[in-house]
């Protein structure tokens, strides 16, 4: 009866294990966008800095890079619409940026969501991310010429910040997310999966007695 038991708590608690948790930034700090044929700034960002002015340093605060808003398309049609836009960009060979999550956080992954507009405008895809004592990850032109993601492995980095330097390919870098992830390490019973289970202990129970 222990074993069946045991059995069937590792299938309630295994299904709970493997699970990723999107990680809360509480701030990160970057300098704002920059101005071309329209402003490419960090329009919701809350803390410290002018975000009306390019190139200011933003510090303790969140925004555009982390508001949850994805662009779905390049750089032209998101930012041609009158106001603020979904992208923040820079006039840079790099751009760097400092996240922070306030507490310690065994990361899973991160994902940046940036545009490829194949060079229109100067603005293509990120060739290179350095991650602050994990190293440099490469990446080759993705397929097509509009918005696109990367994603980086950060399984074993337990931090409460993050530095990465993100490396353009033609003047501008255009992103609109970063998004963190997390390994959810405490396994926590899952309430549905243990209701379905729970009429089959009895009669496993039973089975048992029988053989
Ligand atoms: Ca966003
Ligand atoms: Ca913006
Ligand atoms: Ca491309």
């Amino acid at each position: 009866m222990i074993r069946i038991l045991s059995a069937v708590s590792a299938v309630i608690f295994g299904i709970s294990a493997a699970h990723a948790a999107s990680v809360n930034v509480v701030s990160y700090d970057v300098i704002n966008g920059y101005r071309g044929g329209f402003d490419y700034f960090d329009d919701t960002y809350d803390g410290t800095g002018d975000n009306t002015l390019p190139a200011r340093q933003l510090r303790g605060g969140t925004g555009d890079l982390t508001d949850g808003v994805i662009a779905q398309t390049g750089w032209r049609a998101a930012e041609s619409p009158a106001g603020p836009g979904p992208y923040v960009g820079w006039l840079r060979p790099f751009i760097d940026i400092q996240f922070n999550f306030g507490t310690d956080v065994e990361l899973a992954s991160m994902t940046v969501w940036y545009d490829d507009s194949e060079g229109d405008g100067g603005v293509d895809h990120i060739r290179a991310v350095d991650v602050t004592d994990l190293g440099r990850f490469l990446y080759d032109d993705p397929a097509g010429s509009t918005f696109a993601s990367l994603t980086i492995d950060l399984t074993g980095f337990n931090r409460s910040t993050v530095d990465i330097r993100l490396w353009g390919s033609n003047p501008w870098i255009f992103v609109s997310e970063v998004e963190f992830e997390s390994v959810d390490a405490a396994p926590v019973p899952v309430p549905a999966a243990a209701f379905l289970l729970a009429p089959a202990i009895p009669l496993l129970m039973r089975r048992r007695k029988k053989a």
